[in-house]
């Protein structure tokens, strides 16, 4: 008996730890190969916020020449926006003149700053200068939290590279190019819808250009901790896993994780490689939860690079239908969010706006949100994890992607990597999501097959899921998508009572879900103007999209296996698809709040079942 006892014991704990740890040690350098440098929060920087001038150019008249030649590909490398005229100002018959033109705000979209702006969908010039004391021994890192769509970047006239997909971060080395004393920065924006972009051409959102989250010049030691990732172990709450990455050429020889709260504390040594993994038993974790979402200080150090995080502790898994946060069945009280501020029309720029969402979804009785349909904001995340809201995060691979170009789909597994980089330390975040309401084909079935194959490649901590689609035939809605089968969620979208049906046939409508997973509805909603009454058969009423939400819920809650919901959605939002011009106005009414921020009586039904739901 002790001796089989001991032999389980060994497999489930020691080797399978030791398989997993010499795996992570051989895949880790390829998957993370990209070198986003991690928490830009906890770096030494110098924000480069604040109002940028800009010239607007419809034609790209300063990155082409009227042969719509690049100027940053031509021989002498001068003549576009970039070029070091433009702070000279010499040469008296130059037609633009970035000094004398108006400013934008960074970090913001466009749109919301001028009139002119509000459609405008193409290329915009931004410059900045600015001072910089260099000191000894440093590295310089240009950081940009999101440019929408893709953004060519350049200091002192000399170009840093191009950035594609508009909601993700990205950096350049400027090391050996910065100057001590004044430089300037120009970025050209260019938010032109294109097919085989991700998103593709066709949104239902606003496609709000320019740089659109923060941008900082980050100054490192010479050798710096450059990622780490620091997680409780998926099969054993009881040991602390993860990694810590360096750059640069002098690695100390050991790097110290610190977690005071704990008394952790442990030096890890790094053997000469520049990434090292760690495995440790960890005790008397209190993990995170929506109910107690506690975070850790956890504290990476060397001799010459410190940093510091907030981290929140806590596993999840499936089983059957159940969805196991920290090994006890959860159902997933939820509401879809986009990264907008219906009252500011725009981007969400601030701590507060997003702290306005979130807490309008706490005041719901959320215990998760959906960020729909594309990378939030960092900050936004951090906000999750100290409010205590699990999140569905997602890539804009939405509609109708151009599924058989290659390159399409490596901007497609760029954005899904660099969300699962940036914010694999984040507790709040449980689902990673690899689309949106995609048709199902052959060609689209490899594509967002090899999208979950990449995640869980990157991630296998934590579940893996899409928003799949519906098919209605009479009564049934079937889900039977291929894709389904490599998930870890029965999720899907379904508009009953909006989209097909109606709201008083609810009662006798059924779904047939083709897998044995936990079923969560990603979207369900419907349109309506706040301050518009009538009776609740009345399209755009308040009391037609309660009604549809009473019948929706009394619909849901028969499915066997349902786990959760994130229903479409917290807050009106603005689209160029939405036409009506009494009840839209350009903007989708699905919010279950207006865009002056009050709440329809859908949000009192949906706040009264999250109230009284408990897991059966
Ligand atoms: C959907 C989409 C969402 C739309 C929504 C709608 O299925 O996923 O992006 O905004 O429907 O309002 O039609």
């Amino acid at each position: 008996m002790y001796k089989k006892g001991f032999f389980f014991e060994f497999m489930n704990r020691y080797l399978l730890t030791a398989v997993f740890f010499i795996l992570n040690m051989f895949l880790i350098p390829n998957l993370f190969s990209q070198d986003l440098i991690q928490n830009i929060d906890a770096r030494n920087t110098l924000s480069l916020n604040g109002r940028w001038n800009y010239i607007i150019d419809p034609y790209q008249m300063g990155y082409l020449d009227y042969r719509q030649q690049p100027f940053d590909e031509s021989e002498s490398g001068t003549g576009g926006f970039f070029d070091n005229r433009v702070q000279e100002e010499k040469d008296e018959r130059l037609e633009y003149d970035f000094n004398q033109s108006p400013t934008l705000k960074v970090p913001a979209d466009w749109n919301s700053q001028s009139e002119k702006l509000e459609l405008y969908e193409g290329t915009i010039w931004y410059k900045r200068d600015f001072t910089v004391e260099l000191l000894d021994s440093k590295r310089y890192f240009v950081h940009f939290g999101a440019v929408n769509y893709e953004a060519h970047v350049y200091l002192n006239g000399e170009k840093l590279g191009v950035h594609k997909g508009g909601f993700t971060p990205f950096q350049f080395e400027v090391t050996s190019k910065i100057k001590d004393g004044d430089n300037f920065l120009v970025v050209m924006v260019d938010n032109t819808r294109k097919k085989d972009a991700v998103p593709t051409v066709n949104t239902d959102w606003w496609n709000y250009g320019g740089i659109t989250r923060d941008v900082n010049l980050v100054i490192t030691p010479e050798t710096f901790i450059s990622d780490y990732k620091v997680q409780l172990a998926q099969h054993d709450p009881n040991i602390l896993q993860g990694f810590v990455k360096f750059d640069g050429n002098n690695l100390p020889k050991t790097v110290k994780i610190k977690i005071p709260e704990l008394q952790f504390e442990k030096d890890v040594e790094l053997h000469s490689e520049a990434l090292v993994s760690f495995e440790y038993p960890i005790k008397n974790v209190e993990t995170w939860s929506p109910d107690y979402p506690k975070l850790y200080d956890v504290i990476l150090s060397t001799t010459s690079n410190t940093i510091a995080d907030k981290i929140g502790f806590r596993t999840i898994k499936t089983q059957g239908q159940d969805i196991l946060l920290n090994n006890e069945s959860i159902f997933l009280k939820g509401i879809s969010i986009h990264d907008e501020n219906p009252l500011a029309e725009g981007r969400l720029r601030s701590y507060g706006d997003m702290r306005m969402m979130l807490m309008w979804a706490k005041e719901l009785g959320c215990n998760f949100v959906r960020l729909a349909h594309y990378t939030h904001n960092e900050k936004m995340l951090k906000l999750a994890d100290e409010l205590g809201l699990m999140v569905w995060a997602e890539i804009p691979v939405y509609w109708t992607i151009s599924w058989e170009n290659p390159e399409t789909f490596e901007l497609a597994e760029a954005q899904l990597s660099a969300g699962i980089k940036r914010d694999k330390n984040r507790a709040s975040v449980i689902i990673w999501s690899v689309g949106n309401e995609t048709p199902v084909k052959p060609a689209r079935n490899e594509f967002m097959r090899k999208l979950v194959e990449k995640v869980r490649q990157l991630d296998s901590s934590r579940l893996v899921a899409a928003a799949l689609e519906v098919e209605v035939e009479g009564n049934v809605a079937k889900v039977n998508d291929p894709l389904g089968q490599y998930l870890d969620l029965a999720s899907f979208n379904e508009y009953a009572g909006w989209y097909w049906g109606n709201v008083e046939d609810m009662s006798e409508y059924e779904f047939s879900i083709a897998y044995d997973k936990p079923v969560v509805i990603t979207e369900f909603g419907a349109g309506a103007l706040q301050g518009f009454h009538g009776d609740k058969n009345t399209i755009w009423t308040e009391e037609h999209q309660a009604y549809l939400y009473e019948n929706q819920i009394k619909m849901l809650e028969k499915i066997e296996g349902l786990r959760g919901m994130s229903p479409w959605i917290l807050a009106d939002f603005r689209s160029p698809r939405r036409q009506h011009p009494v009840y839209q106005n350009f903007w989708n009414r699905k919010g279950l709040i207006s865009e002056s921020g009050q709440k329809k009586k859908a949000f009192h039904v949906l706040k009264k079942y999250y109230s009284e739901k408990e897991l059966d």
